[in-house]
């Protein structure tokens, strides 16, 4: 785990809530953080298919962004979701680059937004006369199929734009998807039928099905699906094409990667040839020669989309003749022929019975609204995530309150506010309790933060989360306890803590379930297939081997895995390194901790915070006594980060560069330039992400674009990667490039 694991997990109101940041310094901090919010909700949103967070929430997040990225260009990365359409690439699929990008399409939130396009659009194309295509926005997953000589070779997932997810045998599971083109269809190409042909459109659940399924789903005890998107995209995402089989997935198809190979010119005319080619075209589209036809369709699709067997979240407006598509053209993200207008989400009244507390598993109180179940937009729901204190306050709602709620994005309950002309006599404004549900421990709230958290040591509610980070890689790195086995061992009463790690005996974990069965009858075992397989004793003995050795990992490990917020692998070898022993840590002050370089006022604070805890003393005094070491060995921990990152030990001890701040940029061929900043950290080195006058030396590589420009122009000494990989291997800055 790193260092911003913390803020990956800080709830995302918490964010928004700060002020926008004005020195350069605090910009390029603020830009890391949103960059790693960002990534981390796209990968829930696009690879688990489980957001945490409205999309509304999330276009705020980029929007911060962009507007950071505005004031400071050279803070712009090409990692930056601002530099991407959208949409994650995970491992599990082979990546396929498409023939052409998939962009996505620009938003029209109401009519006026709508109206604006349609005005630009005319005037750009010299007005009157335009015809524009409408069809049906259908809220399914993006794929591209491609065919070759008639017939389906490949299809890829849209992931993000470029390059999408390689899910070929799933796709061959849906019935709509053609396996070969019409004759027909074939005959009205204008090229060689081997031009591969790329066709796009949407994978979706029809609703009937996507009941059925969270039906089976609540019968067998498995979680639901919240809506027939996710099912949808869950389904396509199967490793086990038999299991796609299974599911109704269909298809609606409305693009192709280029019209060359093809005799049309219109949108229409297009949809014509896939229809006779055997695509699934969705049939609700009509050809509009004005903005006031371009209305019609829209009202009457929100009218009748609880009538359609699939979700629709809004229309697509295309301008109809490909001539004047090309010239339109895109702008750097999207079409500018084309627009999405999307559907105002469903409201609908509750009445508000409760706002309870959940636990999080990092310790944030999130309070939850609890009300009268509703079905919106085709699903029940009865509760939703309120986020924060400052959150109920800033709506106003209370317990007892009739309510209105909808779904963000479709998808995500949300409390838009309460009805006030209805809340009964004596409504009380709600607050957060003063102590865990969970655990009873005191609630903290940081300064200048929004959410409170409970960091006791022994709270229930993050008990699991706590152990697997204690003996995760790079905490006490405990081989062979994962997530299955930590489970048996809290169920059988055996830890409560971190520190009842260390109370384990081979015998206790001896016999314990595994969560596993046995797949055959074993004669010589005496088990027959079925019987749950329990820990053995030569696993046991490891276990037990594993966790008495990482009593020797040095104090800056400790505080990393006892989950302190804020402090991570480095903050926490940074402490360690100022404070050498556990004690004497203990009995500093905040100050004194915020005086250590690299370590800030909200870090001193959070540490003074958890050492302030009596139940979090007493965790510490077992371990102790459980012999886990709390001391930092600087000669043994220089040894290590040498080892691990290949510089000298004895180089690593002496922190020749201790003082200087890095820059990396651009591309290295030795080392990645996290490794690269690993290295130069191991010799005492600061390495930051931004150039400024503190900086000392800024290592470019091939590729390097605004952090050179503007070490150039501040005098900052600029190396090479020959030059870094001198300066690594004798501790000394030779010579400036
Ligand atoms: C251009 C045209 C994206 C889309 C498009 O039903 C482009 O046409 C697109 F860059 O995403 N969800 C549709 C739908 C989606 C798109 C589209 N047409 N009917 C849809």
């Amino acid at each position: 785990m790193s260092d911003t694991q913390d803020s990956l997990f800080a709830s995302t109101s918490d964010s928004l809530q700060e002020a926008p940041d004005t020195t350069y310094a605090e910009a390029a901090a603020r830009a890391a953080d949103l960059r790693h919010l960002l990534d981390y909700h796209a990968y829930r949103y696009y690879a688990l298919d489980a957001p945490e967070i409205t999309d509304a929430a999330f276009d705020k997040l980029l929007i911060e962004l962009q507007g950071i990225e505005a004031a400071y260009p050279d803070l712009i990365t090409p990692d930056s979701y601002t530099q991407r359409v959208g949409g994650y690439v995970s491992e599990q699929f082979a990546p396929v680059t498409h023939m052409a990008r998939m962009y996505s399409m620009d938003d029209a939130m109401n009519l006026e937004e709508l109206d604006e396009w349609l005005e630009r659009t005319e005037e750009a194309l010299g007005a009157g006369g335009v015809t524009y295509t409408c069809e049906l926005k259908i809220d399914g997953l993006g794929v591209a199929l491609t065919y070759r000589n008639g017939a389906f070779v490949r299809a890829a997932t849209r992931g993000d734009g470029t390059t999408g997810e390689d899910v070929t045998l799933n796709i061959r599971t849906v019935r709509d998807v053609p396996m070969h083109l019409s004759e027909a269809a074939l005959a009205q190409m204008a090229a060689d039928r081997d031009t591969p042909i790329e066709v796009r459109g949407e994978v979706y659940l029809p609703k009937g099905s996507f009941v059925r399924m969270n039906e089976e789903a609540d019968a067998e005890g498995r979680a639901p699906f919240a809506n027939p998107r996710n099912a949808a995209a869950g389904s396509l995402r199967q490793k086990d094409p038999k299991i796609t089989a299974k599911r109704d997935l269909a298809t609606f198809i409305y693009a192709i990667a280029d019209t060359a190979p093809l005799h049309v010119h219109s949108q229409r005319e297009f949809l014509t040839w896939l229809g006779t080619a055997g695509f699934h075209v969705n049939p609700n589209v009509a050809t509009c020669g004005s903005p006031a036809e371009v209305h019609a369709f829209c009202a009457d699709a929100l009218a009748h989309r609880g009538d359609l067997d699939y979700d629709i979240d809004g229309v697509v407006v295309k301008v109809d003749s490909f001539a004047m598509q090309s010239e339109l053209g895109f702008t750097a993200r999207a079409p500018r022929w084309a627009i999405a207008f999307k559907f105002p989400p469903e409201e609908k009244r509750t009445v508000l019975r409760e706002i309870r507390i959940q636990v999080g598993r990092t310790g944030v109180l999130t309070p939850v609204a609890e009300f009268d179940p509703v079905t919106v937009a085709g699903s029940t729901i009865a509760r939703a995530t309120l986020h924060n204190e400052d959150e109920v306050h800033r709506k106003d709602v209370r317990e007892g309150d009739t309510i209105v709620v909808h779904k963000a994005g479709d998808v995500i309950p949300e409390v838009v506010g309460p009805v006030p002309e209805l809340r009964p006599e004596g409504a009380e404004p709600w607050h957060m309790p003063e102590t865990c549900p969970a655990c009873g421990n005191s609630v903290v709230h940081e300064e200048g933060e929004v959410a409170h958290r409970c960091v006791a040591l022994d709270c229930p509610a993050q008990l699991k989360e706590r152990l697997l980070h204690w003996v995760s890689r790079g905490c006490m790195d405990v081989d062979g306890v994962g997530e299955e086995l930590v489970e048996k061992m809290i169920a059988a009463g055996l830890l409560h803590d971190v520190a009842d790690f260390y109370l384990l005996t081979a015998e206790q974990v001896a016999g314990l379930d595994t969560g596993r069965a046995y797949l055959k009858d074993d004669k010589r075992r005496g088990v027959s297939a079925g019987d749950p397989i329990l820990v053995g004793p030569t696993i046991a003995a490891k276990v037990v081997d594993e966790l008495v050795k990482s009593k020797s990992k040095p104090l800056g490990r400790v505080l990393f895995a006892l989950g302190i917020r804020h402090v991570g692998k480095s903050v926490g070898e940074l402490i360690a390194r100022r404070f050498l022993t556990l004690d004497a840590l203990v009995q500093a002050s905040e100050e004194e901790i915020a005086q250590i370089d690299g370590i800030g006022p909200k870090i001193a604070e959070s540490v003074r915070q958890f050492l302030s805890v009596p139940e979090n003393l007493a965790v510490l005094q077992r371990l102790r006594e459980a012999g886990v070491s709390m001391e930092e060995d600087l000669g043994a921990e220089a040894a290590r980060t040498a080892a691990e990152t290949g510089v000298s030990a004895d180089l690593a001890e002496a922190q020749p560069l201790a003082g200087l701040t890095f820059v990396l940029t651009g591309t290295l061929e030795r080392r990645t330039r996290d490794e690269a900043g690993e290295a130069l950290k191991a010799l005492g080195a600061k390495v930051t992400g931004s150039v400024s006058k503190k900086t000392s030396y800024v290592v470019a590589g091939p590729g390097a674009g605004s952090k050179l420009t503007k070490a150039e122009s501040l005098g900052v000494p600029v190396l090479d990667e020959d030059a870094l990989e001198r300066v690594l291997a004798t501790g000394e800055v030779l010579a400036s490039a």
